[in-house]
């Protein structure tokens, strides 16, 4: 009789680690450039693009860190192949940003913006899902500044490309653009459980002309 219990089993650990994937020990740095410097009094979370009533909206450090605060438990999963498991991520939701700042109705995409530039488009369904978190913390830690402090989106079904450190706002898109890594050969949607990594595997509706 132990047969249904240890297929649950091995159920829930495949569904830890998506193919491809291997465990990693402790949670390495990885990033493009350098790390900025946070400076408090400079620092402001922007929404902006196809917003609903079409004005921008902005959140000074001090606004932002007093918007509800919610956990979410969550992987990591590194295109290059290590993954970090179960890590409890403590922020603002992105439905949160969606209530106080509403896109229009025919956006579709969504580009993440973070310090020099860096940024990831995502599909408004991926950044509306209820386990979509502006991390300020990690466990009882605020983040470090080499993991994104003040501000990372943790977007837990995708790639972790997909979810910038050192966020600063977003745009509202009414048509698909790609973001930094999405233009240099990674695929366009990201979904790990798919195993899309690359762009050359994209197929005809993944993403815009390259
Ligand atoms: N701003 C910014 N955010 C980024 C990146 C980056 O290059 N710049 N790299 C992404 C990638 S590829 C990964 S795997 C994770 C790594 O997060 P960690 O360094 O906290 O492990 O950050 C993501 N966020
Ligand atoms: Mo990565």
């Amino acid at each position: 009789m132990g047969q249904p219990e240890s297929r649950e089993h091995r159920a829930i650990e495949h569904s830890e680690l998506p193919p491809g994937q291997r465990l990693q020990r402790g949670w390495p740095v990885t990033h493009y450039g350098p790390v900025p410097k946070f400076k408090p009094e400079r620092w402001e979370f922007r929404v902006f693009g196809a917003t609903a009533d079409g004005e921008k909206r902005c959140w000074n450090h001090e606004a932002f860190s007093a918007l509800p605060f919610t956990t979410v438990l969550a992987d990591l999963h590194c295109v290059t192949k290590f993954s970090m498991l179960g890590a409890e991520w403590g922020g603002v939701a992105a439905r949160t940003v969606l209530e106080l700042a509403p896109p229009a109705p025919k956006v579709t995409h969504v580009m993440v913006w973070a310090e020099y530039g860096y940024s990831a488009n995502v599909r408004i369904e991926d950044f509306t899902d209820p386990r979509t978190i502006f991390a300020t913390h990690k466990g009882e830690d605020l983040l470090t500044a080499e993991h994104g402090f003040p501000l990372r989106l943790v977007i837990p079904h995708l790639y972790a490309w997909k979810g910038p450190k050192w966020v600063r706002g977003i745009e509202y898109m009414t048509a698909d653009r790609r973001g930094f890594w999405e233009e240099r050969g990674y695929h366009n949607i990201g979904d790990p459980w798919r195993e899309q990594r690359y762009s050359y595997q994209e197929e005809p509706g993944d993403g815009p002309e390259l």
